[in-house]
């Protein structure tokens, strides 16, 4: 594909979004020159976003450890050996202890992590408090508790709660290399389950994962083929923990993790693009770059789940070099 067949308006018809992408159209957008792309993109981003606003969104890990899963990059799964210890729920005051620091920091979001395959029902009572606690606060709530069933996302959605992530990590081809203990459609299953109780989506995926350029495309097919493309879209760099399998991996090319950003942008247009995991391994002027690219979104705060990422005051410095000013509490995502 050439720029010059590339039309941005084509991409957005009486404000309707593509929902039938080709995978040869999503490699013919990966392969464009480096600048044509993140022209392009950052020529998307600009029909719906104010370029230089980030949303930042604070992770908490409220149940660490010891999952059944075998997610291959996670440090959290039972089936490898990471220093990881294995902790219970927190209780609900603790949580709501770390987002008020949270809004503190400037986060407009507060996202609740749990390594379990799914939430038991018993475990709701204390979920939904959660919840409350957090839109007392003034905040956006989002958790990621695993697989939900229709019942559990209904009532996290009645409980108030603004999102709910669950990714499709990577393609439906390469996902059996990474995760054998549930399936590609167990999470298109949630995914759904989320969308139909009336909870915004989040779902993306890892790059670095050992995937090609097609997986990375089919990951990018899969999400923006969604009947509804996802509010918010997570991409992660794998993020290397000792004791996991992906461990010895090859470090991933930066480019080609931006390159995965503007493609999202030029699929998903009104979608927040999270640049996510990963951060810590990057420059500011690689992160400036995902920004160019469209990433619009980013996890704030010292610790992601369990793994580091950049200081408060590196990214506010790294913001304030960009001049690029936090997102105070998105209007309509
Ligand atoms: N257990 C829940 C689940 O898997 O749905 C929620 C938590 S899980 C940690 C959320 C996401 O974090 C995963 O789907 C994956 O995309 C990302 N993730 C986990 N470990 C990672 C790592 N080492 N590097 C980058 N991303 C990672
Ligand atoms: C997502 O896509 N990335 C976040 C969030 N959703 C839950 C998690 C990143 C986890 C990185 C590894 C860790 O800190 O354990
Ligand atoms: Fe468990 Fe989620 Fe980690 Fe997979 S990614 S092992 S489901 S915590």
């Amino acid at each position: 594909m050439s720029l010059a067949e590339i039309d941005p308006a084509a991409f957005v018809e009486n404000d309707g979004l593509r929902h039938d992408w080709r995978r040869s159209e999503i490699m013919e957008l990966f392969a464009l020159s480096f600048n044509d792309l993140l022209f392009e993109a950052q020529t998307v981003h600009r029909l719906y976003f104010n370029p230089n606003q980030v949303q930042k969104s604070r992770l908490l890990s409220i149940k660490t450890g010891g999952c059944p899963e075998d997610c291959k990059y996670c440090p959290q799964s039972a089936h490898y050996h990471t220093d990881l210890p294995a902790e219970k729920l927190l209780e609900v005051q603790a949580v709501l202890a770390e987002a008020r620091a949270a809004k503190d920091t400037g986060a407009s979001r507060f996202c609740m992590g749990a390594a379990w395959r799914n939430p038991k029902d018993r475990d709701l009572d204390k979920i939904i408090a959660m919840i409350k606690g957090v839109k007392d606060l003034g905040m956006e709530s989002c958790m990621t508790l695993g697989m939900l069933t229709k019942e559990q996302a209904s009532r996290l959605s009645e409980a108030g709660l603004d999102y709910y992530n669950h990714n499709v990590d990577t393609s439906e081809e390469f996902y059996s290399e990474i995760i054998t203990s549930r399936t590609y459609q167990d999470r298109l299953d949630t995914i759904d389950h989320v969308r139909e109780s009336g909870m915004n989506v989040c779902s993306g995926g890892i790059v670095g994962l050992g995937e090609e350029r097609e997986d990375r495309a089919g990951m990018l097919m899969t999400l923006a083929n969604m009947k509804q493309h996802p509010e918010s879209v997570p991409i992660n760099m794998l993020v290397k923990v000792e004791g996991t399998p992906l461990d010895n991996n090859e470090d991933f090319d930066v480019l080609e993790f931006i390159r995965t950003i503007a493609v999202a942008r030029i699929l998903m247009p009104k979608s927040f693009v999270r640049l996510s995991a990963g951060r810590e391994s990057m420059s500011g002027e690689a992160q400036a770059l995902c920004f160019m690219a469209g990433a619009n979104s980013i996890f704030c705060g010292e610790k992601l789940l369990t793994t580091s990422n950049p200081e408060v005051d590196e990214d506010d410095n790294l913001f304030a070099r960009l001049g690029i000013y936090p997102l105070e509490m998105p209007l309509n995502e």
